[in-house]
C-alpha cells in the first residue's frame, strides 16, 4: 500500500549537522523523498501541526525549541511508509529510545528538561495527510 508521510528534521538535527544522516537512513530503508523544503517554523504552522498538543503544559517550551532554528520538512513515500518511518524514528524520549533508531542512536537528554528528539514523523494516515497540507500547501 503506497502512501506518504511527513517528516521534520527538527532544529537540533539541522544544528548538529544530522540532516543528511537522518535522510540517509530513510532513503537507505528504501523510501523516497518526494518533496522537501528548509524553513523556520512559525507559531501558526506549529499550532496547526501540533493541534492535539496546544493545551498541554509542555507546548510553550516545545514550540520555543521548534522555532529555535531552521527545520527541514519532507514528504516521504513508500509502502507502509508511515509505520516504517515511525519505527526508524524510535520512541519520543531519546534517552529511552532503542539503539538502532534515529532518536536512540543520535539523540539524548541535554539536562534542561526539554525533549530534543531530532525528528518528527506522522503517526497515522489522517495525521500524515493533515501535516503534509500544513507544511506543503
Ligand atoms: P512523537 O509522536 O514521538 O513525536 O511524540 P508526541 O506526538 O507524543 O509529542 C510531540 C512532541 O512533543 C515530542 F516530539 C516532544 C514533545 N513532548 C514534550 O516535550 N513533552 C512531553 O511530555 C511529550 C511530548
Amino acid at each position: 500500500m503506497t502512501e506518504q508521510t511527513l517528516i521534520l528534521v527538527k532544529p537540533d538535527g539541522v544544528e548538529r549537522g544530522l540532516t543528511g544522516e537522518i535522510l540517509r537512513r530513510i532513503e537507505a530503508k528504501g523510501y523516497r523523498i518526494v518533496r522537501m523544503r528548509m524553513l523556520t517554523a512559525t507559531d501558526d504552522l506549529l499550532a496547526r501541526h501540533y493541534h492535539e498538543h496546544t493545551e498541554k503544559s509542555f507546548y510553550a517550551g516545545m514550540t520555543a525549541y521548534m522555532k529555535s532554528g531552521p527545520i527541514v520538512a519532507a514528504v516521504i513515500e513508500g509502502d507502509r511508509v508511515i509505520e516504517g518511518v515511525r519505527s526508524l524514528s524510535g520512541a519520543t524520549e531519546p534517552t529511552a529510545a532503542a539503539p538502532g533508531t534515529i532518536r536512540g542512536d543520535l539523540g539524548r537528554d541535554w539536562g534542561d528538561g526539554e525533549i530534543r528528539n531530532l525528528i518528527h514523523s506522522s503517526d497515522g494516515a489522517e495525521s500524515a495527510a493533515h501535516e503534509i497540507s500544513v507544511w506543503f500547501d
